[in-house]
């Protein structure tokens, strides 16, 4: 199943703040799936893959894993589940991680896409984000500037990210 159908709750806080111990409640009471990040960079660091002294060493360290190996952790662990109210515990932790989750799901989105577009391929796909960081993404961020921007939350389906759009124009 999709990444884009299924509900993603980010459980945050500092080291020992409880997060573990919140989600396991949740999961009772709600149904939830709880995925901690920690918990499965832990797992990765056992299992004898050619990464997992890398993963190893930053934990013991308290560094961040690199997004790529978390991010695909969690999305196969996301993937592997016909449950759609997910718990993520301990992710993300910097802006990295961060993007490269939002990367993950507009990735699904185009390889997704039908119609069989020349550029809709994992290749070109990170080549347009790219150039969407470095170069497109200074033109929002001038009008923005000049406060003539409006933002909207796009991880949700259509019709609900639809009903913000037109009170925009509404307002016009
Ligand atoms: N406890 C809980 N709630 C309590 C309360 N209200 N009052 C009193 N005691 C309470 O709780 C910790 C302890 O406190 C438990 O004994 C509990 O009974 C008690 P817990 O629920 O386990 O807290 P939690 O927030 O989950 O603490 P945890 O140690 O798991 O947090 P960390 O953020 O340090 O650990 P995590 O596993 O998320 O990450 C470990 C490492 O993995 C990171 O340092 C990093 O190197 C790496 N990592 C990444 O690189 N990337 C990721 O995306 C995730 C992790
Ligand atoms: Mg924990």
């Amino acid at each position: 199943k999709s990444l884009a159908t299924k509900k993603i709750v980010f459980v945050l806080g500092g080291p020992g703040s409880g997060k573990g111990t919140q989600s396991g409640k949740l999961v009772k009471e709600f149904g939830a799936v709880h995925l901690s990040a920690g918990d499965l960079l832990r797992a990765h660091m056992k299992s004898g893959t050619p990464d997992g002294q890398m993963v190893a060493d930053m934990i013991a360290n308290g560094r961040i894993v690199p997004s790529h190996v978390t991010v695909t952790l969690l999305k196969d662990a996301m993937e592997a589940s016909d449950k759609s109210l997910f718990l993520i515990d301990g992710f993300p932790r910097n802006e990295e991680n961060r993007a490269a989750f939002e990367k993950q799901v507009m990735m699904e989105r185009l390889l997704g896409r039908q119609e069989g577009r020349t550029d809709d391929n994992i290749e070109t796909i990170h080549k347009r984000f790219k150039v969407f960081t470095e170069q497109s993404l200074p033109v929002v961020e001038h009008y923005e500037a000049l406060s003539k921007v409006a933002r909207i939350d796009a991880h949700r389906d259509p019709e609900e990210v639809y009903r913000e759009v037109r009170r925009l124009f509404e307002e016009l």
